[in-house]
């Protein structure tokens, strides 16, 4: 065994467990992420809202509230609470998720294949279309609107005729996530909630990916879960660039911003760190290493040069 082989064993050891940790890492930023929920501010919602669609515009919340005879639409002032109009729609539709497009609301019904048209001002139909399957969620983004229907596939329409463009399946993890209800479109992010589920996930549009997911546990747990109280209900508010959320009967509307857990941003601090550490070591180790061979090499082609004069 040469002189050199010991030492030289070390670095590239150290270098291999640092790729290693690195490309853990690495692995690691494909999950889905947990995020926390911070209460920012609650409303009072209305406890006899079957809530199936919520968005905000301006200083108004917009709901939509299901069940055949009982399917609404109201608009919310933002600042109290306050119901500032309401609007029946027909016994025979099963009111589902809203959104807001230009000048109009646009809701989904349940089994109809109809979304209503509504005008944002006066909640007055100026339109309607037809739609095949089942009407769960809706958000638009700009340039398509977005509608869930229970599965795990997302339809990507045309916001003028409503024909589907393309459909994105959602996945979370590598597995492809049934039930997706209530949407919220938040540039190139999708908010979804879960039927019958404490969860709330954040999809990419472009690869449907799911990149963060949260179980507002601190609200769920005061508002129930049963079959009638299931979380539904997710609005990006611009004004404060939070979202308001609520869910089916509940007591309340909440304001939360969705937040890194402490004990993660702790982890992340204890991984910076250890990689900061294995790169200053490795550099104290390698440095030495390196200049040791380049003399030795100067060394060995000096004689070897007279030599061949020789
Ligand atoms: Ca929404």
């Amino acid at each position: 065994m040469g002189r050199g082989t010991g030492p030289s064993i070390v670095p590239i050891a150290m270098l291999l467990i640092l790729l290693s940790q690195m490309s853990m890492a690495e692995e690691g930023n494909n999950m889905a992420e947990e995020r926390d929920i911070e209460i920012l501010r609650t409303l009072p919602h209305d406890s006899s809202s079957f809530t199936q669609g919520l968005e905000v515009l301006e200083n108004s919340i917009f709901e939509s509230s299901g069940l055949y005879g009982h399917s609404r639409i109201s608009e919310i002032d933002s600042q109290n609470g306050e119901i500032i109009r309401q609007t029946k729609i027909d016994d025979s539709y099963f009111g589902e998720g809203i959104t807001v497009k230009d000048q109009s609301i646009i809701m989904l019904t349940w089994r109809a294949g109809v979304a209503l048209e509504f005008h944002i001002s006066n909640f007055s139909i100026i339109g309607n279309f037809s739609f095949e399957g089942e009407g769960w969620g809706i958000c638009y983004n700009g340039e398509h609107i977005v509608t869930s229907n229970g599965t795990s596939e997302l339809s990507f329409r045309d916001p003028d005729s409503f024909e589907i463009d393309f459909t994105t399946m959602v996945t979370w993890d590598g597995v492809p996530v049934p039930n997706l209800n209530e949407l919220e479109c938040v540039d190139d992010k999708i908010y979804a909630n879960i039927w019958m589920e404490e969860t709330i996930l954040r999809i990419s549009s472009t690869s449907g990916k799911v990149d963060f997911f949260s179980s507002p546990l601190a609200v769920t747990s005061i508002q129930g879960n049963g079959n009638e109280e299931v979380l539904n209900g997710i609005a990006f508010d611009q004004n404060s660039g939070s979202f308001w959320i609520t869910g089916k009967n509940w007591t309340q509307m909440y304001l939360v911003n969705f937040t890194i857990p402490e004990e993660k941003l702790s982890v992340d601090d204890d991984s910076q760190l250890f990689t900061l550490m294995a790169i200053i070591v490795v550099t104290i180790v390698l440095v030495p290493f390196i200049f040791r061979i380049i003399p030795k090499k100067k060394d060995l082609e000096t004689p070897n040069f007279k030599d061949s004069h020789r």
